[in-house]
């Protein structure tokens, strides 16, 4: 279904395509169905409005129209989805375990996927070891989807949304390895959200903003889910 684009102010989001936590945004943004102007930048080039607003200098940043500025990941999904909740992914029943398993992404699961994915910077172990020690992390996942067609059951929770990109960077280090690990459920769990209608929408290019551009608005329409 397609709606009339909002009128302005609208919120800011400062995002990066390729980025993980930037996608986990904008499908924090999408499930919620908020609409906000992104500006698409690039790590080399951040645009002196970012870093004014957020000089850690990270995407993604959400700047509301009240000024107010999101600058973690993780608070700009929770915040879209506390606007705005259609598919329950905030569900109350799940939200702890959902967390868990995020903190274990955010503070374990992507310290290995680094590792793995730049090994050539990291010589205290060989690739294959630091993907060994990321897969500690997989199997958890796999576990859970052995039991559900999602994470935390049979609907999308947060869990999904957050850790996907990383499993999707996981991944695509070496597709090849990836798809001859003994993990048929978080196999099928990727290739779903990689093909779902949502996710494809994540990953739709914008040039770089620049100053004077006109507004890009994000999402351009609003679909259902389902
Ligand atoms: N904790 C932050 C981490 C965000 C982050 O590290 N983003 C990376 C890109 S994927 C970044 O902006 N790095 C800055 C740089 O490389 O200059 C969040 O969850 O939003």
């Amino acid at each position: 279904m397609t709606f009339p684009t909002s009128s302005l102010p609208m919120h800011r989001l400062y995002s990066f395509r390729r980025c993980p936590y930037a996608m986990r945004a904008r499908l924090g943004l999408l499930f919620a169905e908020v609409q906000v102007e992104l500006r698409e930048i690039t790590l080399k080039h951040k645009p002196a409005q970012m870093l004014e607003i957020s000089p850690k200098g990270t995407v993604p940043v959400l700047q509301l129209s009240n000024d107010a500025v999101i600058e973690e990941s993780r608070e700009i999904m929770v915040w879209a989805l506390e606007q705005q909740d259609p598919q329950k992914l905030l569900d109350t029943k799940t939200l702890h375990e959902a967390n868990i398993l995020i903190d274990k992404n955010d503070h374990e699961f992507k310290y290995w996927l680094n590792r793995y994915k730049y090994a050539d910077r990291h010589l205290e172990m060989t690739q294959t070891e630091y993907r060994q020690q990321g897969e500690a992390f997989l199997q958890v996942l796999e576990a859970l989807l052995t039991k559900n067609a999602y994470l935390l059951g049979s609907h999308i929770t947060i869990a999904d949304i957050a850790i996907m990109p990383f499993v999707r960077q996981f991944a695509h280090v070496d597709r090849d390895v990836f798809y001859n690990l003994p993990y048929p459920n978080l196999q099928r769990w990727l290739t779903g959200w990689l093909e779902h209608p949502l996710f494809l929408q994540v990953m739709t290019k914008f040039e770089p903003w620049q100053e004077g551009d006109e507004v890009v608005v994000f999402p351009a329409y609003l679909m259902d889910a389902d």
